[in-house]
């Protein structure tokens, strides 16, 4: 999963990608640099599952983060866009909203930033229409009445200042508009980043913010960056206790990760064996046979059936002999809906 992360400059934008990422980059400098990191998912369940198999490999999920340089919301202003075209290529974006300095705007800084997302998904909507009309009328080419039509609805709802994440498309539809990666129709996780000593005030502030996000489909979190960066360099024990002290309950990198696999509807299947203890990361609804193919293309391609062990199971029956002995283990076939947490092994041939 890639998660882009944007914001006005001087916003906490790196301060927060330090902290989930556990990186050391500079910053309060206004060079717009950009950076990126991979992280492991933290997963107790792999963890747990390790300490029983004792595998020669553990594997975790990744998340690509990136740092990306800040926009202002004003390029709108000027008719330019400046936002990073990189961002286009992102599961997800992650919005970094000052409230801890004195003159700190973030209502209107949210407005701003959303408002560009939507001009430059404008500026791609319009050309686009153009374009294609172009070609129908040049070739008589049918088949590209429906995706400017389509794209007309774009441009309405982006007129009317409604993103385009907020408008219902079809299955269909929502193919066609795919290869346009349009930047308000990502799932965006909104922090609201705080000053330390509004810690303590964070519920409050999160429901004076509720207002602002359509459940599904943004999701907020508060938190204080600068205490956040503190903590994701601290020794786990000193960690602890800070976190308790200060009435944080868990830190930056988890709340990311968590409200971002939400908004984007993304669970974990895993696999158990002695080369290798891994979480593997699908959509939720994902056929066994699909989940297969995350792991290769000839398991999916060669399914034949799965077997699959809820993990509260695995960790009471401990082995997969005591697990098939008790009736643990059970044979799904291609349709079955992998489960958050399910512990798969896939039979295939080829
Ligand atoms: N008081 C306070 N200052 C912060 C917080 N987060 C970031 N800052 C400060 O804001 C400035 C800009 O931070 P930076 O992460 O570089 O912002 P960016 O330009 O969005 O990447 C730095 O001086 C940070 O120390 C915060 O939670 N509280
Ligand atoms: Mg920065």
């Amino acid at each position: 999963m890639k998660l882009g992360i944007i914001g006005q400059p001087q916003s906490g934008k790196t301060t927060i990608f330090n902290a989930a990422a556990g990186k050391q980059e500079a910053v309060g400098d206004y060079s717009q640099a950009s950076h990126r990191a991979v992280i492991k998912v933290p997963d107790e369940r792999v963890d747990k599952l390790a300490e029983l198999v004792s595998p020669k490999k553990i594997t975790y999920a990744e998340i690509e983060f990136l740092d990306a340089p800040g926009f202002t919301g004003k390029g709108k202003q000027s008719g330019g866009s400046e936002i990073n075209p990189e961002l286009k290529l992102m599961d997800a974006l992650t919005m970094v909203i000052d409230v801890f300095s004195a003159d700190a705007e973030p209502e209107r800084a949210i407005g701003n930033l959303i408002d560009e997302m939507m001009l430059s998904d404008l500026t791609v909507v319009e050309n686009n229409i153009e374009k294609k009309t172009k070609k129908l009328k040049g070739t008589g080419d049918k088949s590209a009445e429906k995706e400017i039509a389509l794209l007309k609805r774009c441009r309405e709802a982006l007129e009317n200042e409604q993103p385009l994440i907020d408008v219902d498309f079809g299955n269909d539809e929502e193919k066609l508009l795919r290869g346009y990666t349009f930047l308000s129709q990502k799932p965006l996780l909104i922090i609201l980043n705080i000053k330390e000593d509004d810690i303590a005030n964070s519920d409050e502030i999160l429901s004076q913010f509720a207002g602002r996000v359509s459940t599904g489909k943004r999701e907020l979190a508060v938190m204080c960056g600068q205490i956040e960066m503190e903590l994701a360099s601290m020794d786990p024990d000193d960690r602890d206790e800070f976190m308790a002290d200060l009435g944080i309950s868990s830190p930056a990198v988890e709340t990311v990760i968590q409200k971002s696999y939400r908004l984007l509807g993304l669970i974990s299947f895993l696999t158990v064996g002695t080369p290798e203890v891994r979480a593997w990361t699908i959509p939720v609804n994902t056929i066994a046979q699909r989940a297969a193919g995350v792991i290769h293309s000839d398991i999916e391609k060669g399914f034949i059936r799965a077997e699959v062990t809820s993990y509260d199971d695995y960790l009471e029956y401990k082995t997969t002999a005591a697990l098939k002995a008790a009736g643990r283990t059970r044979l799904e076939g291609k349709e079955y809906i992998v489960q958050d947490g399910d512990i798969m092994l896939f039979r295939f041939n080829v």
